[in-house]
């Protein structure tokens, strides 16, 4: 039974396209209701021609602006010569691709993967064979520490992980070996790793996305490095969210070094010792993801223990340098960390006039409104489905918090301009 769609600011053109997807594709996403045909920049178009400011950059990872011309033109011209080998061969980009991101993010070596979650699993097999070569926990004994409400992806071990019951209910049995602490609570986090040796390492979000951009004190991830270090834990950073200069830096995890399209120095006191990178690593064209870490981590996994079919993919090494390259020359990273304060300070006075706004939450242009209704309310949907009609698109996650995330090329007059649409849609609710 197709799902039909009442909204009347759809066309029936668009309402065919949705009735479409309903009938003939699975039902495991509940999208607002616009239908996409076109990106460049900041802008997303509807079938319609109906121009939109992305404030979701599909998640973070549309940093670099739809359809960047240099990172468009790099997947064109690879497009047209190679596209794929699989690693039963070399090919004349991987090399190249790796040591760019080696030098680029301070470690000796990258593992190339392709969707996010695949890359997180990446990282709980490789801190499990170090755990069992180098840290000496017994085997098939290895703890994974999580944060509660953390979102790493959507394969079975990754939501092992979850508190989430819509990530976890139905799903079981889930992984074993995986335990919790509370996020941004160091005492909590001394008290597990004090009193569990077979902690093999601790996976975090620098700031937790999808729980509503949870940014924790500014003092946690340094804590949580040296808690780690005393407890001969791996620090693992999923910065699949936070990276690529969303945060205003070019890593989250960045607390000390300006390394605004620099390199990320290894002296940073909450250096993680290995760091997961995904989504705007290729600028939104296509799926890649990347593991990095030293020697003493990465060597413990061996040739043929681990791979995927397209991971390190020449196609995917174009799309991966050019969009590093972009993100740093274009100097993003130093645009997110001075818009994202215009941003917040905008979003801020409209709180003070309308205090529909109960929390203004973000770094960088990872942000996220707080509304003065309960979680179960969908006032979070209607606001977004306001903003759609204004002419901005961004969506709810929890019911009531909007996360409100551009791409990192916005301007300072586009700012302004979001800000008054946003105003305007939340003084229709005013409360
Ligand atoms: C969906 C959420 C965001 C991520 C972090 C790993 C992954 C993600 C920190 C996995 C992916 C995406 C997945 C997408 C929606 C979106 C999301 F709402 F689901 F939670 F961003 F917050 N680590 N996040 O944010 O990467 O396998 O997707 O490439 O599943 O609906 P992936």
């Amino acid at each position: 039974m197709a799902h039909t769609t009442t909204d009347t600011a759809l066309s029936a053109l668009s309402i065919g396209l949705i009735e479409k997807e309903s009938t003939y594709g699975a039902h495991n996403y509940h999208p607002l209701p616009v239908v996409l045909s076109r990106g460049e920049g900041v802008f997303l178009y509807d079938v319609d021609g109906k121009r939109y400011f992305d404030f979701l950059s599909s998640y973070s990872a549309v940093n670099q602006g739809h359809c960047h011309p240099k990172i468009i033109k790099a997947m064109t011209d690879q497009a047209s010569k190679l596209t794929l080998t699989s690693r039963a061969f070399y090919n004349n980009l991987l090399g190249s691709c790796e040591e760019y991101l080696s030098k680029t993010f301070g470690f000796d070596k990258v593992l190339m993967m392709n969707s996010g979650a695949e890359a997180v699993e990446t990282a709980m097999k490789l801190v499990r064979k170090w755990a069992y070569q180098v840290k000496g926990i017994p085997e098939n004994h290895a703890i994974l520490l999580f944060a509660s409400h953390n979102f790493h992806g959507r394969t079975i071990s990754v939501i092992s992980a979850s508190n989430d019951p819509d990530s976890t209910k139905g799903f079981g049995p889930l992984m074993p070996g995986i335990d919790k602490v509370t996020y941004n609570d160091v005492d909590a986090l001394e008290q597990k790793l004090s009193s569990n040796p077979n902690i093999a390492a601790f996976i975090v979000e620098p700031i937790q996305g999808e729980a509503g951009v949870i940014v924790p004190d500014d003092h946690y991830l340094t804590a949580v490095k040296n808690l780690c270090t005393k407890y001969n834990v791996l620090f693992v950073a999923d910065e699949i969210q936070t990276g690529m200069g969303r945060t205003g830096s070019l890593l989250a995890t960045c607390t000390n070094c300006q390394c605004n399209g620099g390199t990320c120095s290894k002296q940073n006191p909450s250096k993680p010792d290995v760091l997961i990178l995904g989504k705007a690593l290729s600028g939104g064209t296509m799926p890649v993801s990347a593991v990095l870490a030293n020697d003493e981590v990465m060597l413990t996994i061996k040739p043929g223990e681990h791979g995927s079919t397209f991971g390190g993919n020449p196609l995917a090494c174009a799309v991966t340098m050019a969009s590093v390259r972009v993100l740093m020359e274009e100097k993003m990273v130093e645009n997110a960390f001075n818009m994202g304060n215009i941003f917040r300070a905008g979003l801020r006075e409209i709180a003070s006039r309308n205090p529909i706004i109960r929390e203004v939450r973000g770094k960088g242009l990872l942000n996220a409104i707080e509304i003065d209704t309960p979680e179960s309310s969908d006032l979070g949907w209607k606001i977004c489905l306001t903003f759609r009609d204004l002419g901005l698109l961004a969506k709810p996650t929890h019911g009531n918090k909007i996360r409100l995330a551009p791409p990192l090329i916005i301007t300072e007059e586009q700012i302004h301009e979001a800000l008054e649409i946003i105003e305007n849609a939340l003084d229709m609710y005013r409360l």
